[in-house]
C-alpha cells in the first residue's frame, strides 16, 4: 500500500511547538508523508512570546501549487491550519481546488483563538476569511472559541458540557450535513475532555473522550488535528481518528504537566511519538 501523502499548509514557528513543528513529525510517525507549504516563518508562535520575527511566504504558495500540478503530484489530503492573512487563505483555497479529487480529503483546522478570545493576529477580516475557507472542507476541527466564531455566536452560549448542545453545534457546523465536524473541547463529565464528531457518511454524532488534564498548553489543537488527519488518511473513521487524537493529546498533556514544561513551549509530545507509530502498526490501514 503506498504511503499516504498530505499537503500541509501551516506556518513554521521555530520555537514553541505548534503548526509544522507538530504536523510534520506527527504525520511521519503515523506513516504518512508530509508535504509542507509553509505560509510564513516565525521565530516563535504569537502566544506567550513578545516580538516574534515574521517572514511572509505567501508569495511562494501560488508557484508551489503550480509546480506540484505541473509535476502531476497528487495528495490523499490537504490539511490547513493557522493563517496570518486573507491573501494566504485565497492561495490556500486555490491549492485545495487544484488538488481536490475523489480520495483526497480536505481537513481545515479553523485556527482562530482559544478560551473565548481570538489570537492576537486574528483580525475580524481574518476570521471572516476563515469562515469562507471552512466551507471547502470535508472535515473541520474547531474548538469552542472557533465554533462560536464560525457560527457567529457568543462564546458563552456555545456550551460543550451537554450531549444535546454538542449535537446541535455539530449539526450547525456541518452545513446541513455536507461536511464532517470534530468539535473539540467537549467535556461531558468533570474529569474527561474530548470531541463530538459529526460524520457526514453516517449522519451520526459520536462522542470520544480521554482523561482531562486540567492545564492548557499551547498547540494542543494542532496536535489533535494532526493526529486526526494522520488517522483519517490511514483509513480510520472520523470517530476512530478522534478517539486516537483525544487519547494522544491527553497523554502528552499529562506528561508535559509532570515535566513542568512552560505552557508557551507547547506539549512535550516527542518522547511519546512512537506510540502513534505503534498504533498504526497494530491496526494497519483498512482503506
Ligand atoms: O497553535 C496555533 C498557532 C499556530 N501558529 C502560530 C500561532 C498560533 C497560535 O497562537 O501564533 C504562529
Amino acid at each position: 500500500m503506498p504511503t499516504p501523502r498530505v499537503a500541509a499548509i501551516h506556518d513554521l514557528s521555530g520555537f514553541g511547538r505548534c503548526s509544522l513543528t507538530i504536523v510534520s513529525p506527527v504525520l511521519s510517525a503515523m506513516g504518512v508523508q508530509c508535504c509542507p507549504v509553509p505560509t510564513a516563518y516565525l521565530s516563535t508562535h504569537t502566544g506567550g512570546f513578545a516580538g516574534n520575527t515574521f517572514l511572509d511566504l505567501t508569495d511562494q504558495m501560488g508557484p508551489v501549487t503550480a509546480h506540484w500540478r505541473a509535476e502531476g503530484v497528487t495528495f490523499d489530503a490537504v490539511y490547513t491550519g493557522f493563517m496570518s492573512s486573507c491573501e494566504q487563505m485565497a492561495r490556500t483555497a486555490d491549492l485545495i481546488q487544484t488538488f481536490r479529487r475523489p480520495g483526497c480529503q480536505v481537513i481545515v483546522d479553523p485556527v482562530m483563538g482559544d478560551h473565548g478570545r481570538p489570537y492576537r493576529t486574528c483580525t475580524p477580516d481574518i476570521c471572516r476569511a476563515m469562515g469562507e475557507l471552512a466551507p471547502l472542507a470535508d472535515v473541520v476541527t474547531p474548538n469552542r472559541t472557533e465554533a462560536a466564531l464560525l457560527l457567529g455566536m457568543d462564546y458563552e452560549d456555545v456550551r460543550l458540557d451537554r450531549e444535546a448542545n454538542c449535537r446541535r453545534w455539530c449539526e450547525a457546523l456541518s452545513l446541513e450535513g455536507r461536511r464532517s465536524v470534530a468539535l473539540t473541547g467537549v467535556s461531558l463529565t468533570a474529569d474527561t475532555a474530548g470531541a463530538a464528531c459529526f460524520d457526514r457518511e453516517t449522519g451520526q454524532v459520536e462522542f470520544v473522550s480521554a482523561p482531562l488534564v486540567p492545564e492548557s498548553f499551547h498547540g494542543t489543537g494542532d496536535l489533535f488535528a494532526s493526529v486526526l488527519t494522520g488517522a483519517l488518511v490511514r483509513g480510520r473513521s472520523l470517530a476512530e481518528a478522534a478517539e486516537l487524537a483525544a487519547a494522544f493529546v491527553s497523554q502528552c498533556a499529562s506528561r508535559t504537566k509532570e515535566a513542568g514544561t512552560p505552557h508557551r513551549e507547547g506539549v512535550d509530545f516527542e518522547p511519546l511519538l512512537w506510540r502513534l507509530g505503534q498504533q498504526m502498526e497494530e491496526n494497519p490501514c483498512r482503506s
